[in-house]
């Protein structure tokens, strides 16, 4: 069975086998997690992310999708870049954003990676309530039957570690 961890920090400090990316479609960059991780992780990341845009992504990575690059500098082996839904009142993506988790998740375990460690993905500049977010993370982590034996959610502040913390016990 999997274990479930919660930190409070910054994902770019970890050291695991993956640290997933709360990307965007494009895989070039952006703020937020992506930017800290770009930023840490330095050139090598941008640069097998453009490879993977020339090569099989020339649309770039499909909402809910995963895909691993290098890790650059960071104290992991890969990083696993997934797109989040933005969140939206007139329609349901959950299912996308469960898939963010799944597809990660299958993703890693593919590569062999026995430890991973996810932001709480869509919950920043993608607008998804943090109570809402933390319910889909640990419900679809819960029942995603991987390979990888342990899950480390790692969250930005207090109000999102507390809501992680309310689901998971
Ligand atoms: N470590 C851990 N969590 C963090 C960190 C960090 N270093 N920095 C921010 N968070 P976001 P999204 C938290 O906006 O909502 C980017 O521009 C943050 O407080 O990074 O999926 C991409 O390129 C929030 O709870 O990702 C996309 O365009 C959570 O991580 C877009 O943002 C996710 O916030 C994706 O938006």
């Amino acid at each position: 069975m999997t274990a479930i961890e919660l930190v409070q920090g910054d994902i770019t400090r970890e050291s695991v086998d993956v640290i997933v990316n709360a990307a965007n479609s494009s895989l070039l960059g952006g703020g937020g997690v992506d930017g800290a991780i770009h930023r840490r992780g330095g050139p090598a990341i941008l640069e097998d992310c453009r490879r993977l845009r020339a090569a099989h992504l020339g649309k770039g990575l499909p909402t809910g999708q995963a895909v691993a690059t290098t890790a650059g500098e960071l104290d992991a082996r890969w990083v696993v870049h997934t797109v989040g839904p933005v969140f939206s009142t007139s329609e349901d993506r959950s299912g996308l954003l469960a898939s963010c988790y799944r597809e990660s998740l299958r993703v890693a375990g593919e590569l062999g990676a026995r430890s991973v460690a996810f932001p709480a993905i869509s919950t920043g500049v993608y607008g998804w309530p943090m109570d809402d977010g933390a319910r889909i993370a640990i419900e679809t982590v819960r029942a995603a039957g991987t390979t990888v034996e342990q899950v480390r959610f790692v969250l930005f502040d207090r109000p999102a570690y507390e809501a992680f913390a309310a689901h998971l016990h």
